[in-house]
């Protein structure tokens, strides 16, 4: 059967990132990177029009851009944006393949009847991504993920375009061939030393030099400049329950001192839920008391909610309808249940203002954290 596979890949990320938080930084040439390794990890569309690229040193992009501005990876914030992406995109459809931080692959095989024409889909995606995200994308149609992701890349930044199975050859021929999976420098040089440089070449290879030269990958190799790739999307698992919990340096039945505990990791479970862009449907409370006998006490909530003080509120009420309390060793929450799908927003439509207004709240606490540590939050409450 035709499939018709989506790969969506955001524009200059880690930058356009920096771009939306700071808008005076809109337009310039914007280079994040350096850490340990000393390179750039990636370069705004202003930098790159001086030459500046991914795994470019930090010193060599000085010196081509001395008025660029370099900034630090913040890993957790990109991570934080990226999660509330690839969670739009499984309220899309369910078969979502989250592949790297900034780009997923999208099966809508069969899905006109529901979603409407692949290509209008993958426009309302974009348009979905700007309006509440505030970024731009790239995205890529056609019949397997190999060509998909050849089609995001064809036209970035911003770009849609969509490999009909009739086209497939015109795409391939001038191709590069270091655009094909796999191929890295080692391959490079053996085909560049071939004289070959573009994929049309490698089609017209006898299959037997291939494999002579690359054994197994070699048969691939010819697959792909073939644009013939089998491979599946398949949707990441979600985990089962995400959890913290704490063994205390003393038992107590003092329930200030529980709650403190609680708070601390409702607001832990709350950050890895956001991170993961899952939201959950039930609050569990573990207390293991001093004689090691374990209690657990489930609250279902009326929604799936990502909200660290929709957890915490549930959390705290499990602690204080514990009646006659021994002493406890053990405390911890978790939360279970999760919800991607089935969302009941509308496809593309929006939260409420509360909603909006809690979440904002998280995100700022999820950047200090990230900033300084969760022991800050531990102690601090
Ligand atoms: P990419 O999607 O490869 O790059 P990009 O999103 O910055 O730019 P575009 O897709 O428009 O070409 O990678 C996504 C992020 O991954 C990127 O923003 C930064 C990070 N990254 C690195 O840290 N090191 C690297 O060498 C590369 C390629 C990416
Ligand atoms: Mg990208």
């Amino acid at each position: 059967m035709e499939r018709t596979i989506c790969h969506i890949d955001m524009d200059a990320f880690f930058a356009a990132v920096e771009q939306l938080r700071n808008p005076a930084l809109k337009g310039k040439p914007v280079i994040v990177g350096g850490g340990l390794r000393g390179v750039v990890s990636t370069a705004s569309y202003e930098a790159r029009a001086f030459g500046i690229h991914s795994a470019m040193p930090i010193f060599q992009a000085r010196r081509l851009c001395p008025q660029g501005v370099f900034l630090p990876a913040r890993m957790g914030l990109y991570r934080e944006v990226s999660a509330r992406i690839m969670d739009f995109l499984t309220r899309v459809s369910p078969k979502v393949e989250q592949v790297s931080v900034d780009e997923a692959y999208l099966d809508l095989t069969g899905t006109r009847r529901l979603l409407g024409e692949p290509v209008a889909v993958a426009g309302k995606i974009k348009n979905w991504i700007l309006q509440n995200i505030g970024l731009t994308c790239s995205v890529g149609i056609a019949p397997n993920k190999f060509l998909a992701k050849i089609a995001s890349d064809w036209d970035k930044p911003d770009g849609l375009t969509v490999i009909e199975e009739d086209r497939v050859d015109g795409f391939l021929r001038e191709l590069p061939v270091a655009k094909l999976p796999g191929v890295g420098q080692k391959t490079l040089e053996i085909l560049l030393g071939l004289g070959i440089s573009r994929v049309g070449q490698i089609q017209k290879l006898p299959e037997a030099i291939l494999i002579r030269k690359f054994g197994k990958f070699g048969g691939r190799l010819l697959e792909l400049s073939r644009g013939v790739d089998s491979s599946e999307v398949t949707p990441c698992r979600p985990p089962k329950s995400i959890s913290s919990e704490d063994t205390l340096d003393q038992d107590t039945d003092d329930v200030e001192i529980l709650s403190n505990f609680v708070m601390a990791q409702a607001a832990t479970v709350g950050k890895r839920l956001r991170r993961q862009g899952l939201r959950a449907r039930t609050v569990t409370l573990k207390l293991k008391y001093s004689d090691f006998r374990l209690t657990t006490r489930a609250h279902t909530l009326e929604g799936p909610t990502d909200s660290t003080k929709t957890i915490r509120d549930a959390a705290l009420k499990l602690l204080r309808s514990q009646k006659g309390m021994s002493k406890v060793r053990l405390v911890g929450v978790s939360v279970s249940g999760f919800d991607r799908g089935a969302e009941q927003l509308s496809l593309f439509g929006g939260s409420t203002v509360q909603d909006e207004k809690q979440a904002r709240l998280d995100r700022a606490v999820d950047e200090v954290t990230e900033k300084f540590g969760e022991d800050l939050l531990r102690k601090g409450s």
